[in-house]
C-alpha cells in the first residue's frame, strides 16, 4: 500500500481492522436465485479492494493532485464507510486529537463525522441483503420448532385458505377464459404472502391492498360468493357493477377497494396509518404493491411521508421479478426494495415471500413494532409470479416456461407448508382430498349463483359520487338512455335500463 498519503487516525485504524477482516468468500449455505438477481458474489479480500490506481507507481511520476490527498474518488462500500465512520467517533471518544478529521458536523438530525478521504458511496453493496427464513425448501424448521407461534387451529386454516385461494383461482380463470366474466388475475405462487401475512394483522388493521393480494380478504371472511359476484358485476356486488372485475373491497373488512392506477394506495396508506395514530387505536396499515409499483413516484412520496409523519404502515412489497413484461432489472438497480427502507429512514427486513412461517412471523413482528413505536416498516418479500399477469396476458412471450416451471414446482409455497403440517400430522391426504372437492364445488356454487343475479340498474351507474348529481351528470345520463334507444344491440340486454 503506498505510504505516502497522510492519513488519520481513524482511516488507519480502519484500514488495520479491514486487513484483518476474512473475505466475504464463504458462501451462504443456499442462495435464492430470485431472477435477475444475481447471487452474492466471491469478493476479493479488503486489502486487495483498497488498493488505489497510483498504487506501485513511484510517487515522483504522479500526477500533482494526488499529494493533495484526492487519493481515491472510486465508490467505497457502505459498509466500508459506516465502519470507518464509526472509527471515527471511537476516536473522537477516545482522545482530544486536535487533527480536523477528528471534528465533527453538528448537523440537523445528528452529528456528522469529517473525513479528508474524499469518497463517493457505493451504487451497490457488497453483500446482498440476506433473505429470512424459517421453512427449508423441504417445509423442515431451519432453527427452531415453530409450532409455539403457529399452533395445529392456525396452520390449518392458513393452508385451508391457501388451498382454497388457489382453486378459487383456477376455477376463476377458467371462467374468463369462457367468456363469462370479463378479466381475472391470479395470485399463483403468491398464497403464502397473501395469507400468512394476512394470519399476522389483525381485523383491526387496515388493509390498502394493489390487486394481488385477494386472500387478504378471503382470510378476513369475505366469502367465496362475495368475490363471484364482484367478479360478475351483478346487482349484490358492492361496486354495483361499476368496476373490472377483482376490484374487491369491503368496509366490513377494513379493505380499501382496489384502485388500479398503480401505487396509488401508498400514499392513502400513510394518511390512514396517521389518522389511525391520532385517534389511538392500538392498529396499523398494511399496504401492499408489486415491485412494479415501486417505480411510481407515489411509492417514494408514501415511505417519505411515512417516515417524517412516523406513522404506524407496514408496507409488503411483493417482490415476484416482474411488472407485466417488464422484468426487475429494467425497474431498478438497487438490491431489491428493502435497502430503499433504510434511504428513508425505515426499518426493513427482507422475507422469503415462498415461506408461509418466515412471512407470518416477520409481519407479526412488524405489527407490533410499527403499533409500539408508531413507525413505518418495510417488507420486501421475494418471490415470483407464477402466473400470467392477467388474462389479459400470455407471460411465455417474454419469460422462458423452465423459470416458470422451476417457481411452480419446486419453490411452491403452498407444498412447503403442507409439508411442514404433514409433518406435525396435523394434515393427511384424505383431509386433502375432502378440501379440494369441497372447495371446488363451493366455487363452482358461488360462480352459477352470481350469473343468475340481474345485473345493477342503468342509473347506479351515476350515483354515489354526488349527493346531489350535478347537471352535467343528468346530462349524461339522458344522452346515454337516448344510445341504447336507438342501437339497443350493442349494449347488454341483461342491464335493466
Ligand atoms: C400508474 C399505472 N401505470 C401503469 C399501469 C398498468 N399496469 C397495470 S399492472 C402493472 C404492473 C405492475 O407490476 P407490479 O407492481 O410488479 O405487480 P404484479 O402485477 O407483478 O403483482 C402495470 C404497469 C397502471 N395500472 N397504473
Amino acid at each position: 500500500m503506498a505510504t505516502w498519503f497522510r492519513r488519520t487516525r481513524a482511516v488507519s485504524h480502519h484500514l488495520r481492522r479491514n486487513d484483518k477482516c476474512p473475505s466475504s468468500s464463504s458462501s451462504p449455505r443456499a442462495i435464492l436465485d430470485l431472477q435477475g438477481a444475481s447471487a452474492p458474489v466471491m469478493q476479493p479480500p479488503m486489502s486487495v479492494r483498497i488498493r488505489r490506481a497510483t498504487d506501485g507507481i513511484s510517487p515522483a511520476r504522479l500526477p500533482i493532485f494526488s499529494a493533495k490527498r484526492f487519493e481515491s474518488t472510486r465508490a467505497e462500500k457502505h459498509l466500508q464507510l459506516l465502519q470507518e465512520a464509526e472509527a471515527v467517533e471511537d476516536d473522537l471518544d477516545d482522545d482530544n486529537d486536535d487533527d480536523d478529521d477528528a471534528q465533527v458536523l453538528d448537523f440537523p438530525g445528528g452529528k456528522v463525522a469529517f473525513t479528508s478521504k474524499m469518497q463517493f458511496i457505493s451504487e451497490s453493496s457488497e453483500k446482498r441483503v440476506p433473505c429470512y427464513r424459517v421453512l427449508d425448501d423441504y417445509g423442515q424448521p431451519i432453527e427452531y420448532d415453530c409450532s409455539a407461534q403457529v399452533n395445529e387451529e392456525l396452520a390449518v386454516k392458513m393452508y385451508t385458505d391457501m388451498v382454497t385461494l388457489q382453486i378459487m383461482d383456477a376455477i376463476f380463470y377458467e371462467a374468463q377464459r369462457q367468456g363469462r366474466i370479463s378479466f381475472y388475475l391470479t395470485s399463483m405462487g403468491e398464497e403464502a404472502i397473501n395469507i400468512a401475512s394476512a394470519a399476522a394483522l389483525t381485523d383491526d388493521d387496515v388493509v390498502l391492498p394493489q390487486y394481488r393480494e385477494h386472500g387478504v380478504l378471503l382470510w378476513r371472511g369475505f366469502t367465496l360468493q362475495e368475490f363471484a359476484n364482484q367478479c360478475f358485476g351483478n346487482k349484490v356486488d358492492y361496486g354495483k357493477g361499476r368496476q373490472m372485475p377483482i376490484h374487491y373491497g369491503s368496509n366490513k373488512h377494513n379493505y380499501f377497494t382496489v384502485s388500479s392506477p398503480i401505487a396509488t394506495q401508498l400514499p392513502q396508506a400513510v394518511g390512514a396509518a396517521y389518522s389511525l395514530k391520532m385517534d389511538k387505536r392500538s392498529a396499523c396499515v398494511a399496504a401492499y404493491f408489486g415491485d412494479g409499483g415501486t417505480s411510481e413516484g407515489d411509492f417514494h412520496a408514501g415511505l417519505n411521508f411515512a417516515a417524517v409523519m412516523e406513522a404506524p404502515v407496514i408496507f409488503i412489497c411483493r417482490n415476484n421479478g416482474w411488472a407485466i413484461s417488464t422484468h426487475i432489472r429494467e425497474q431498478f438497480r438497487s438490491d431489491g426494495i428493502v435497502v430503499r427502507g433504510q434511504a428513508y429512514g425505515i426499518r426493513s427486513i427482507r422475507v422469503d415471500g415462498n415461506d408461509a412461517l418466515a412471512v407470518y412471523s416477520a409481519v407479526r413482528e412488524a405489527r407490533e413494532m410499527a403499533i409500539k413505536d408508531q413507525k413505518p416498516i418495510l417488507i420486501e418479500v421475494l418471490t415470483y409470479r407464477v402466473g400470467h399477469h392477467s388474462t389479459s396476458d400470455d407471460s411465455t412471450k417474454y419469460r422462458p416456461m423452465d423459470e416458470i416451471e422451476y417457481w411452480k414446482m419446486s419453490r411452491n409455497p403452498v407444498n412447503r407448508f403442507r409439508k411442514w403440517v404433514e409433518r406435525n400430522m396435523w394434515w393427511d391426504d384424505k383431509r386433502e382430498a375432502e378440501l379440494r372437492n369441497n372447495i371446488r364445488t363451493q366455487v363452482l356454487q358461488a360462480i352459477q349463483t352470481a350469473e343468475k343475479y340481474e345485473k345493477p340498474p342503468l342509473s347506479e351507474l351515476f350515483r354515489d359520487v354526488y349527493e346531489t348529481p350535478p347537471s352535467n351528470l343528468h346530462e349524461q345520463e339522458s344522452q346515454l338512455r337516448e344510445t341504447i334507444k336507438r342501437h339497443p344491440k350493442d349494449y347488454p340486454l341483461d342491464v335493466p335500463v
